[in-house]
């Protein structure tokens, strides 16, 4: 994606989703290795705020918008409705995101994101960051 967030150039990368614990992280680490290792740039943005221990190197967290533990304590939330809480509050702040992967033109990326099935069948957030970027040229 050269200026996928600006003008008409694509970028392209990868939404990596799955169950709680099938893997997500560890294969955004390894495809970050990997990527970086046959010479292409790579971006890994993590959307999952629950995630704490990255093995990967971040360029992107969601967790300098809006940390789980923060939401659950603050609105007294339990897990399931901290996270959907996240998940809004990035699509109401989509230029958070924009911004920080801007800064990354020309860069492959891949999305770390979290593994609550609700957010992919009952819940529209996380659709809409997803297509709000494929507005913006992402592929
Ligand atoms: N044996 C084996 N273990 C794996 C593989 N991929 C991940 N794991 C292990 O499975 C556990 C969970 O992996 P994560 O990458 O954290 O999974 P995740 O989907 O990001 O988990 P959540 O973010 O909690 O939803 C870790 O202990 C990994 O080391 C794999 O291909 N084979
Ligand atoms: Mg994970």
């Amino acid at each position: 994606m050269s200026e996928g967030s600006k003008g008409s150039s694509l970028a392209f990368g990868q939404v990596v989703i799955g169950p709680p614990g099938s893997g997500k992280t560890t294969y955004c680490h390894g495809m970050q290795e990997f990527l970086g290792r046959v010479g292409r740039k790579v971006t890994v943005v993590n959307l999952d705020p629950a995630n704490e221990v990255m093995p990967y190197q971040c360029a992107v967290d969601i967790a300098e918008l809006i940390t789980l533990p923060d939401v659950m304590e603050s609105l007294k939330l339990g897990p399931n409705g901290g996270l959907i809480y996240c998940m809004e509050y990035l699509e109401a702040n989509i230029d958070w995101l924009r911004e920080k992967l801007a800064a990354a033109r020309g860069h492959y990326y891949l999305f770390d994101c979290p593994g609550q099935v609700e957010l992919y069948t009952h819940h529209e957030a996380l659709k809409n960051v997803f297509a709000q970027l494929a507005k913006w040229n992402f592929r």
